[in-house]
């Protein structure tokens, strides 16, 4: 007898964790960083400008005036890295006082080939900054630049918007050691944290009137249509946001309203989803200031310096690598 076998071609990495998050028993889920297509990174910069998204104003406040401040903390920095630059807006705010001491090389670490690129063309004028992008992912990217920075020359890690809000508070910390792990002592950390506030404060800047995190939150699942051939019909999905009073976050989900069946050909998966069953695509955990410092400190980092935005509670932490 004659027999063939095929190996199975191998599966994106995209299509894999769709797999693996669709497949789970229990609650679905996606994950976030698959947010940031072309479309989705252009929605993001969307909601960075909503009257009721006050994260990224916030961030962008307490770099416009504390930048000198902040700069007067830590040791001039030769290389800074940013794990997720998005457009580069608030960060420009934060170089353009650093290369006014030295000449900085900016190593923008991003998974969105269209967030690097516009954060290029933000920083493009700048003299005395030399721009090096790594389309990467976090550490992959943090451990290539500490692999060339030199050892003598202190480097500064940026961690803005408050991203680390995606991970669980104990993942939190585990990836706060694995940077740790890339510096050494002398180097910086900034973490930008969101603080708890009203929950219905809250939930207004994840479901926005004007619908632009809703479309945000559905641009996953066009996302699948269009890159795995999935057939989901948008319109049978709605924008969920809740709080989570237990975890201190706000989760977004994409709720079926219909008995329905999804398949994903490129991911090899046919989804059975039943009327008002969700589909978990976001955590954005909440924070208070003294468990910020317990994670620096959890982590191998000593606290150097907080600032804290009057009119929406948001931390810049500055934290040195012991
Ligand atoms: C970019 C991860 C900080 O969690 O607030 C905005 C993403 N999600 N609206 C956040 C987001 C919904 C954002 N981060």
């Amino acid at each position: 007898m004659l027999t063939t076998t095929l190996a199975a071609p191998s599966l994106s990495e995209l299509a894999q964790d769709v797999r693996a998050g669709l497949s789970k028993p229990g609650q679905k889920e996606l994950p976030c960083r698959y947010f940031y297509d072309e479309i989705g990174s252009a929605l993001f910069e969307v909601i960075t400008h909503l009257p009721e998204y006050g994260l990224s104003r916030a961030g962008e406040r307490l770099l416009r005036k504390h930048a000198s401040a902040l700069a007067s903390r830590l040791p001039a920095p030769a290389v800074v890295a940013e794990l997720g630059c998005g457009s580069g807006k608030n960060t420009r705010w934060l170089l353009e006082t650093l290369v006014q001491n030295r000449p900085v090389t900016y190593c923008p670490i991003e998974i969105s080939g269209a967030a690097l690129a516009a954060c290029k063309r933000q920083m493009d004028d700048l003299d005395s900054l030399t721009f090096l992008g790594f389309e990467r992912e976090y550490l992959e990217g943090l451990a290539e630049v500490a692999a060339f920075r030199p050892t003598h020359e202190p480097l500064l890690v940026l961690f803005l918007g408050s991203t680390i809000g995606n991970f669980s508070r104990s993942e939190g910390v585990q990836f706060l050691k694995q940077v740790r792990r890339n510096m050494i002592p002398g180097d910086s950390l900034l973490l930008a944290a969101d603080l708890e506030k009203p929950v219905r404060q809250l939930l207004l800047a994840y479901d926005d009137p004007r619908g632009v995190t809703a479309a945000f939150n559905v641009n996953l699942l066009a996302r699948l249509n269009r890159e795995l051939e999935a057939d989901f019909r948008l319109d049978l999905f709605r924008h969920v946001a809740r709080y989570s009073r237990e975890e201190r976050r706000i989760e977004m989900h994409l709720l079926s309203t219909a008995e329905q069946t999804v398949t994903i050909p490129g991911a090899g998966l046919a989804v059975a989803l039943k009327q008002g069953e969700t589909i978990w695509t976001e955590s954005s955990h909440k924070y208070n200031l003294p468990e910020i410092l317990r994670m620096a400190h959890q982590s191998g980092f000593r606290c150097d310096g907080q600032w804290v935005d009057e009119e929406w509670p948001f931390a810049h932490t500055l934290m040195a690598a012991e």
